[in-house]
């Protein structure tokens, strides 16, 4: 239930109603070099930090709707995101083109939870997990939401789901040994091979999540709470090597490789809010790209021609209702 708990967590406080945005303004008086033109300024400054400065350059709402959206991921040509969303009253695998138009459920399961979506590399299948039969597996289906085969099909919570870059594996989240732990499987779910193996702290807490492929299957980046915070790691795709690559004391998670493989876009609390960062693959250069003071950046995905991220973030609709929507970023 690891990941049941840590949704429900977060449905928590999208609730939170802000409070009332004030407005103030200021004249600003700008006169030009040849003293012949004045131009006056009107700068309204948004006193409230629940309605932020947009940062440069602006991010876009492309799901824009009055349900809770989550996880984007692009599909391997770029045309389309899959995300899951509450806008149907449970958890639906949602796809739409990447400019957020023919947003359509392809999961259609009213009574279960359907989490985590992610495209197959060939683009044919989406990879996801659902408790529809009990605990937490992972599913396949085809991108019309056809054929949904329950592959991993065991008694314990597996979650987290993405595919290998050569189609043939999947790399997730098992507690089978009772800790979260990082697993890869074939891709039929035969072959399950533990990569990670933690010693649990803080009571028995490892929290090692969100496994990724590298681009070119040598690699696989997660986040790991085994130092007592979160970090981003990597490791070798069989789970040798295993590298504290952020090495900082804030919550650092939801890594995603650029589509080269030379960086990792993932998110963080270090500046007092979550924000999007990149950095090289070997954790030098984090930089800070979504510059947002007052919202809450969560789980970037680089898109394959590498000129945007995707993520979730809130939108304040005008009831004052915050609800998680989906951003895209153009990188400069
Ligand atoms: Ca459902
Ligand atoms: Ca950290
Ligand atoms: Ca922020």
């Amino acid at each position: 239930m690891f990941a049941k708990v840590k949704y429900l967590l977060a449905i928590g406080f999208l609730f939170l109603i802000p409070a009332c945005a004030t407005e103030s303004s200021t004249q600003v008086a700008n006169i030009d070099s040849s003293d012949e033109v004045s131009v006056v300024k009107e700068v309204a400054e948004i006193v409230n930090t629940a309605t932020p400065i947009p940062p440069t350059p602006t991010p876009t709402n492309i799901s824009n709707n009055s349900g809770n959206d989550y996880y984007p991921s692009w599909s391997p040509d770029g045309t389309k995101i899959v995300f899951h969303t509450t806008r149907d009253g449970n958890y639906e695998i949602y796809t739409m083109n990447s400019d957020g138009t023919n947003q359509t459920n392809i999961s259609n399961n009213p009574s279960t939870d359907e989490y985590v979506p992610s495209w197959s590399p060939d683009g044919t299948k989406i990879v996801f997990d659902s408790d529809r039969d009990g605990s937490f597996q992972i599913y396949t289906m085809n991108i019309d939401g056809s054929n949904q085969t329950n592959i991993s099909n065991n008694a314990s919570d597996d979650i987290v789901p993405k595919w290998s870059p050569d189609g043939k594996k999947i790399v997730f989240v098992s507690k089978q040994t009772g800790l979260n732990e990082i697993h890869t499987m074939n891709a039929d779910g035969t072959n399950v091979i533990q990569l990670t193996n933690t010693l649990p702290v803080n009571g028995g807490v490892t929290g090692n999540n969100i496994p990724v492929w590298s681009p070119d299957g040598t690699k696989i980046v997660f986040s790991s709470y085994r130092d007592g915070n979160h970090e981003i790691y990597t490791m070798n795709s069989d789970g040798t090597n295993q590298t504290n690559i952020s090495n900082k004391f804030s919550a650092e998670e939801y890594p995603s490789w650029s589509p080269d493989g030379s960086k990792i876009v993932f998110h963080t609390n270090r500046d007092g809010n979550n924000e999007i960062y990149t950095m090289n693959a070997d954790g030098t250069n984090q930089t800070n790209i979504s510059n947002n003071p007052s919202t809450d950046e969560y789980v970037p995905s680089w898109s394959p021609d590498g000129t945007k991220i995707v993520f979730t973030s809130k939108k304040i609709f005008t009831s004052k209702i915050d609800y998680m929507q989906i951003f895209t970023i153009k990188l400069d």
